[in-house]
C-alpha cells in the first residue's frame, strides 16, 4: 500500500507539471499524436463550400484556318476632285508639233518646185494620179507599148479634172493626144484598156462618127474628143 501511494503521488505531480505549460504543449500534443483515449473519433466531413469566384481569363488559343473569301463590298463614296493636269507634260509635245509643222512647210515648198519643173517637162498631177508626156508622137499601139514599158497606161481621163490636165498638156505641146480608150473590139462600144465601159466622155459635136475606120480617140487642144484612126501619130501621154 505504501508503493501504491508513492505511484499516485508521482502521477499527480506529472499531471500538475503538464498543466503548468500554459496549455501550449497539450494543444501540440493533441494535434500531432491524437489518439482514441485523449481526443475521440474524427467528425463527419462538412458541407460543400460556396462556389468560388470566376477565374482569370485564359490565354488566347491558336489561330483557326483561313476562311473563304467574302463577297465584294459595295462601292465606296466618290473621291475628292483631282488636281489640274500637268501642263508641263504638253510642252515637249507642242515643240514637236511646231517642228513637224516646219518640216511640212518645207516639204510643201519642195513639192511646189517639183510640180513647176514637172509641168515644164510635161507632167501633171491630178489628185493621186500623174500624167506625163512620154513621146512627142506615136500611134495608138506604140503609145500603149511606151507607157507599158514605164509601168503605166496610155492616158485615159475619167473625169473633167483629169481631162483638163491633159488639155493643158495638149496646149503646152500644141499637139493632139492619143487617149487610151478604143472600140476596136466592139464597134461603137468604147472601153478602157481594162475592158470597162467609159464612165466619162467629152466628145466634140457630132463625134464619134468614124465607124470602123476610127476606133481610137484623140484629145484636141480645147479638151474635146474625136474618134480617129489608131494609126495616126499623136502626142503620147502616160497615166500613173
Ligand atoms: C474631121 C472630122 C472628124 C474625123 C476627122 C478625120 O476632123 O470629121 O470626126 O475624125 O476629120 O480626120
Ligand atoms: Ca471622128
Amino acid at each position: 500500500m505504501h508503493l501504491l501511494g508513492i505511484f499516485q503521488f508521482l502521477m499527480l505531480g506529472l499531471s500538475l507539471t503538464v498543466a503548468s505549460e500554459k496549455g501550449t504543449f497539450e494543444c501540440e500534443f493533441r494535434k500531432n499524436t491524437c489518439n482514441i483515449v485523449s481526443c475521440g473519433l474524427p467528425g463527419r466531413d462538412g458541407n460543400q463550400g460556396p462556389k468560388g469566384e470566376k477565374g482569370d481569363q485564359g490565354r488566347p488559343g491558336k489561330a483557326g484556318p483561313t476562311g473563304i473569301k467574302g463577297d465584294l463590298g459595295s462601292m465606296g463614296p466618290k473621291g475628292p476632285k483631282g488636281e489640274k493636269g500637268e501642263i508641263r507634260e504638253l510642252i515637249p509635245l507642242k515643240s514637236q508639233i511646231t517642228a513637224l509643222q516646219g518640216e511640212m512647210r518645207t516639204l510643201q515648198d519642195l513639192m511646189q518646185k517639183y510640180r513647176k519643173v514637172m509641168i515644164l517637162l510635161g507632167a501633171k498631177t491630178v489628185d493621186d494620179k500623174w500624167f506625163a508626156v512620154a513621146a512627142s508622137e506615136g500611134t495608138f499601139e506604140e503609145g500603149k507599148k511606151i507607157c507599158s514599158q514605164r509601168g503605166a497606161l496610155l492616158a485615159s481621163p475619167q473625169n473633167a479634172k483629169e481631162n483638163r490636165a491633159l488639155q493643158e498638156l495638149a496646149e503646152q505641146f500644141n499637139r493632139k493626144i492619143h487617149l487610151g480608150m478604143s472600140d476596136e473590139k466592139t464597134e461603137g462600144r468604147f472601153q478602157y484598156q481594162n475592158g470597162q465601159i467609159l464612165s466619162y466622155t467629152n466628145w466634140a459635136n457630132g463625134e464619134p462618127n468614124g465607124g470602123r475606120n476610127e476606133n481610137c480617140i484623140e484629145l484636141y487642144t480645147n479638151g474635146q474628143w474625136n474618134d480617129e484612126s489608131c494609126t495616126e501619130k499623136r502626142l503620147i501621154v502616160c497615166g500613173f
